[in-house]
This record gives structure tokens, sequence and C-alpha cells, in this order.
């Protein structure tokens, strides 16, 4: 029934008051300060100020006039890459202290905050390199005496908005691109995970970024995310969160006409034949439902099994699932850490509830992991889930395994396409063939093929219908913070 980590109370623990970031000077805000209670100690562990809507007007009026004014659009692609790469030298060097704030701001396991910090560090170093390979095209083919120069500029002043899930990771898929491209930006992390995105302001100071370049406005959505995506000086909003705010977005930003840049929720299936390596797919399976605690865009939390292998897949998932170490995101040793809020938790456990008097079955799991303190859920797994439940369609966002079968491959597909998610999918079998048909056939963003999960700074990260609208990530993720100018020039004399 998993092993249990008790959080141990922190000793003589005091919690950390932060500032926030306008035009170059850190302030503390008029209201009062928001309380981080983490949601494995249960204590007060961060102070983030309220930022008001007039903070996010005046971090708009900075960014707005560092992108008009300042030197950041007007430096060389060189010297933009030298910060960039300067930043990912102290990311690496305050590596640990990041890990600790993500890890007991959003109750994640440590050792897996710290492969996510090194994986940022990396990305920072792609988006340095492709800062420099930024160009345009030029066509010297439209006839003599014409010649066009397509350009590719800054799109202006960016509002990157991200959650608590990844904190520091996702702030890294957006912002060192957007910087990349020249542009300036105002940050707003989610309120409940705000730390780690204000310590790398201090590190973008220390590496030379100028005043007014990057602000993160600390604060809720409805008092500083509003203004930031309809406020009209702001050129584009890259947004990760949940698909309703997402649309949200969008009809704030189409009041100016903002690009936008959306990552919201997913429902991903995991897609298993008969001839599949089920070795290597029940630690993928295991991986991917409760890798973040489930509280993840990419996680497979649809098992689509075929009907032959369904009842020994589910035993030896459920086998592995005991195996699993949930508790203090603080021990090395934990795999899967606290649930976001206790708001949170009550609304998995609700989806959990109803699928059981739907007629699914609990497989593994399904309730409360009480260790003396916080919000914990035991890995469940819920067998006989049909394709129109509720927890088979709907992000869930945390622990929890819902099983479908399918006999055919149509069906599969069928299955895998009937809900309004397509971020990513995953399809196992030794036979080329239907790996391929899967991976053409399925509406996702990524399909990964006897693997789960894998991602690097190369490959574009995004997703179909409404899981979201761009990709990050990938060899054009700067080209997605700009915009294109068309120089058609005459050239030579007019009289021929
Ligand atoms: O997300 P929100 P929540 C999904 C997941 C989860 C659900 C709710 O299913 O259970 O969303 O999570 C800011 N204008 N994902 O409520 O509210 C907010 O302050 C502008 C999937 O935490 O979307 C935070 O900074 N901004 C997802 C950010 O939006 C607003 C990750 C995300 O918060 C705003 C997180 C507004 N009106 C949740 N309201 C993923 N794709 O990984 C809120 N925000």
């Amino acid at each position: 029934m998993t092993i249990p980590v008790k959080p141990k109370a922190l000793s003589s623990h005091e919690a950390r008051d932060f500032k926030m970031l306008i035009d170059g000077r850190w302030q503390a805000g008029d209201a009062r300060p928001i309380e981080r209670i983490a949601p494995s100690h249960g204590v007060v562990v961060s102070r983030f100020p309220a930022g008001s809507k007039a903070d996010a007007e005046r971090a708009i009026a900075a960014a707005r006039k560092a992108f008009d004014n300042g030197p950041w659009p007007r430096m060389t692609a060189s010297e933009r890459s030298a910060v960039l790469l300067r930043a990912a030298d102290l990311i690496a060097a305050r590596s640990e202290e990041l890990a600790y704030l993500d890890a007991i701001e959003a109750g994640k396991p440590i050792s897996q905050v710290r492969g996510e910090i090194a994986g940022s560090v990396d990305i920072w170093r792609y988006a340095a390199a492709l800062a420099r390979d930024l160009h345009g095209e030029s066509y010297n083919t439209l006839g003599e005496g014409t010649l066009g120069v397509v350009l590719r500029e800054a799109i202006g002043v960016v509002s990157i908005i991200t959650p608590w899930n990844f904190p520091f990771l996702i702030v890294g898929q957006k912002l060192p691109f957007a910087l990349a491209a020249g542009c300036t930006t105002v940050v707003k992390p989610s309120e409940l995970t705000s730390g780690s995105t204000l310590v790398l302001g201090e590190i973008l100071q220390e590496a030379g970024v100028p005043d007014g370049v990057v602000n993160i406005v600390t604060g809720t959505g409805p008092e500083v995310g509003a203004v930031m995506t309809s406020h009209p000086d702001v050129d584009m909003v890259s947004f990760t969160g949940s698909t309703g705010v997402g649309k949200l977005t969008m009809t704030n930003a189409a009041q100016t006409l903002k690009k936008v840049s959306l990552e919201l929720g997913g429902k991903n299936p995991q897609i298993v034949f008969p001839d599949a390596d089920l070795d290597a797919f029940i630690d993928a399976a295991v991986f991917g439902a409760y890798f973040n605690a489930g509280e993840c865009c990419n996680a497979g939390s649809r098992l689509i099994l075929h009907k032959s292998i369904a009842s020994e897949v589910v035993k030896r998932v459920a086998n592995l699932t005991q195996n699993v170490r949930v508790g203090d995101p603080l021990d090395p040793s934990t795999q899967v850490g606290a649930i976001i809020t206790p708001q949170h938790f009550d609304k998995i456990a609700g989806y959990v509830a109803k699928a059981r008097d739907g007629g699914a079955d609990v497989a593994h799991g399904g309730g409360t992991l009480d260790l003396g303190m916080g919000q914990f859920m035991a890995p469940t797994i819920l067998s006989g889930v049909t394709p129109d439940m509720a927890v088979a369609r709907e992000e869930v966002f945390g622990p929890v395994l819902s099983v479908l079968t399918f006999e055919t491959t149509a069906e599969a597909i069928e299955i895998a396409n009937s809900i309004d998610y397509g971020l990513s999918a995953g399809v196992w079998s030794r036979d080329f063939d239907t790996c391929l048909t899967i991976g053409r056939r399925v509406r996702a963003g990524t399909v990964w093929m006897n693997t789960f999960m894998d991602g690097t700074p190369e490959l574009p990260f995004g997703g179909y219908k409404q899981s979201g609208l761009g990709r990050e990530l990938g060899r054009h993720a700067v080209e997605d913070y700009t915009e294109t100018k068309t120089l058609n020039m005459h050239v030579g004399s007019r009289t021929s």
C-alpha cells in the first residue's frame, strides 16, 4: 500500500519574505502579503507581495520604456547571448536554493526538482545559442530592380504567466527565448509558488539584464494577471495554466489583438498492445501517472490497454505502485510529494468518488494518506473506467490512473481522440507499423513510442485541440517572440 515517508517538522523554521521586481527595484507592495503554507508541512514557508492592478500597470510601463528606448533590444545578439549564458551559470550556482523553494512551496520531491533545475540550466543555454541564430531571409529573385528582405524583429512587451506545478522549469521555457529575441517582459508566477521566480529575478540582475527588461509582479490572476493579458501596451501573452484561464487570456488579448501562446491541460493516453515490452511499460506507467503527484499536464493518466492483457497489466502496475515512496518532499528518497492545496485535494477526491459511484473499481489506493501533517494522497488506480466517465475525459491533476480497454486499433484511436485535449500520448508495441499508425492518427502534440515523458530543448512542446496554441522549445522558440517585417526595395535606375 505504497511506502509512507513521514515529513520531519521543520526545525527552527522561519518563513522567507520576498519582494517583487519592478523597473529594477525590489518592492514590498501596499497590501498584506500572500502567505504560502507548505502543502507537506502545514506551516507558512514564504510570504509574497500581493501585487495590485497599479503594480501590474507600473511593471508594464517599465517594460514598454525598456523596449522602446532601452539598450536590450538594441544590443547585438552576441551580447544578449552572453547575458543568458551568465544567467545559466548563476542558476546552476544557486540550484540548491531554487530546488528547496520549489520543493517546499509546491510539495515536490527535492530529488525531482534538482533534475528540473539542471534541465532548466540546459534550456537557458539552448536559448543563448538560438539568440545568435535568429535571422530573416532575402530574395534577389523578384525581378531586376527589386530586392526583398524579410526581418525578424522582437515582438515587444511580453506578459508571461506561469502555474504552480513546475514553477522554475516553466518560466524557463518562456523567458530566455523572449529575452533572446530582444523582448522585454512582465512575469507573474503562481501566487502559490513565487519564490524561485523571484530568486531568478536576482540572478538576472546579476547576469546583466538591464532595469525594466524583466519585471516580476507577484499576486493573483484576477488582480495582476487580468491587467497583464488586457493592457494595450502588451504585445504578446505567453501563458501556462488551466484551459479555462487560457480561454479567458485569449478573450482578453483579443481586445487589442495580442499574440497569444497557450500551454494548457492534458488527459494523455498510453495505448498498449499485446506485443509490447511490458517490463518497460509497467515502469513508464507508474512513472507517467504519479510523477509530480500527477500534477502534470503531460501525466499519462489514461491507460488504454488491449483487452487480452488488461488484467495482467493492472495487477503489475498495482504491484509496482506499492513500492512508490510517498511523503516528505525534502527527503531525497521520496518519489511522490504533497497535493498543492486542500481545495485541490478535495477536487481530486471528488473525481475518484464519482468514478466509483459510476462503476469503476479501485485497484489501488483511493484516498488520503495520513502522514501527520500536510495533504497527501495514495497513488490510485481505477480499473473498469469507460470513455464517457469524467475521470476519463477531464484533467484530474492528481495521482489517479484510469484504465480503459480496447479490442481493435481503430477503437484505441477513437478512444484516444474522443476528448477535448490533445497534448501528448504514448504507444507501446514491438511492431513498427502499429507504432507509426498510432503516432500519425492520434491528435496530440507529442507521441512517445515505447518511452514516455522524455524531452530535450530541441524538441517542440505543445498541444492540439484545447491543450493549447503554439509550441515552446525547439529551434523556432525564439522566432515565436518576433514579428516579421518585409523590406521591399527598388534598386538601380528607373529609366529603362
Ligand atoms: O490554474 P490557473 P489553477 C490545470 C489543472 C489544475 C487546474 C487549476 O487541471 O487542476 O488547471 O489550476 C493565473 N487572468 N492546470 O487554478 O488558475 C494564476 O495566478 C490571468 C494545468 O492553479 O489557470 C497562475 O499564475 N491570469 C496546468 C496561472 O494563471 C490568471 C498547470 C495558472 O493558474 C487568471 C496548472 C486570470 N483571470 C494548472 N486567473 C498545465 N498546463 O500544466 C488565474 N491566473
